[in-house]
């Protein structure tokens, strides 16, 4: 262990800044795969890289913590690993994008190191938590801008790596707001949320129920127009393509429509969203993709496009579209299948 650094000031401060870095870092990368808008989105991405990095500035005095401990437990080792995992995921993601690490993607690493680490890091608080909590000292002037001096460095570090991404015409450059990388159209992997199975539908048969009518492939390519539009999905890409596709409120009947509070959007596999009614204009029962039918992972004979938001809210394999009286935020705010 003499390659471990035996830092002065490590001890509980130490422990207390990361804890609030890690519960940050998690609760930003939620809210980055709730958000779609530039400005929020470069605000919670930048927060969440922010977060992620400063609890890496953190290792050399954490370090210097667990030299200090006498005895290992195999619980403390799985959580280093997952929280490992979880920072190489992130780093592959902006650097290299969404490329796969053994086997995983890379959203999968980094998500998946995160939910590992979690109840490991409940169970370690709970053992090792003690007296690490504040102090009023703390708030003192010269804890206060030790803390300003730690926050200046890890902003410096990270401008520092976002421009060695750019010099280095890594896939960092071109990344979206949200932190997502481009990719062409025909590339598009077919992504299902979770485990939602991919059926293959008859577009002669199909129809789509929409409140009280009932719509058939044909009949809505008749009331269909080009719509532009980002697919960006929470694993790390985006696709830009123009659909051809149909607008909600030119389907749903208008009274009803007016009374309704959601538009809940339901596939065939029984994964549904809600949205509020109000965003019928911005919602669209698309068709076709850059004027082709797509394959059938990615949702035909009909599926939704929402242009602004994240792509789990593009239900796939539309089956029908119903007005309702629950409000749009009484649902979970990830799908769970
Ligand atoms: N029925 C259904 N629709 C779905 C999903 C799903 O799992 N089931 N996944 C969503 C997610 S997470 C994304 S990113 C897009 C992906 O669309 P694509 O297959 O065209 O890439 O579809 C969305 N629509
Ligand atoms: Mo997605």
């Amino acid at each position: 262990m003499s390659w471990v650094p035996r830092l002065r000031r490590a001890g509980r401060r130490t422990n207390l800044a990361l804890l609030v870095l890690l519960v940050g870092a998690f609760g930003t990368g939620w809210l980055a795969f709730a958000t779609a808008a530039p400005v929020s989105a470069t605000l919670v991405t930048t927060a969440h890289g922010l977060l992620g990095l400063g609890a890496l500035a953190l290792v050399p005095w954490k370090a210097t913590i667990v030299r200090r401990a006498r005895t290992w437990r195999p619980m403390s080792l799985l959580l280093a690993l997952a929280v490992l995992a979880c920072l190489v995921g992130g780093f592959v993601l902006v650097f290299a994008g969404p490329v796969e690490v053994a086997g995983l993607t890379a959203i999968q690493l980094h998500v998946g190191g995160a939910l590992v680490a979690v109840p490991l890091f409940a169970v370690h608080l709970v053992r090792y938590g003690r007296r690490q909590g504040p102090r009023r000292r703390d708030l003192s002037r010269r804890a206060l801008l030790r803390t300003g001096g730690f926050a200046a460095s890890t902003a410096t570090g990270y401008v520092l790596l976002e421009s060695i991404g750019r010099w280095t015409g890594s896939a960092a450059a071109g990344r979206a707001p949200t932190g997502s990388h481009r990719i062409a159209p025909a590339d598009v992997p077919a992504t299902n949320w979770l485990l939602d199975p991919v059926p293959v539908l008859d577009p002669t048969t199909h129809r789509v129920v929409v409140a009280d009518r009932s719509f058939t492939v044909a009949e809505l390519v008749a009331l269909s127009e080009p719509v532009a539009a980002r697919l960006d999905c929470t694993s790390g890409w985006y696709a830009e393509e123009t659909w051809t596709a149909a607008r909600l409120d030119r389907l749903l009947p208008a009274t009803e429509l007016a009374a309704a509070a959601s538009i809940e959007v339901t596939s065939v596999t029984g994964y549904s969203r809600l949205f509020p009614a109000s965003d019928s204009p911005r919602l669209w029962l698309a068709t076709a993709a850059d004027g082709q039918v797509p394959r059938p992972g990615r949702g035909a004979p009909v599926r939704l496009v929402a242009p602004g938001r994240r792509g789990f809210w593009w239900v796939k394999w539309v089956a029908a579209v119903r007005l309702s009286e629950r409000p749009a935020w009484a649902q979970p705010p990830f799908p769970l299948q």
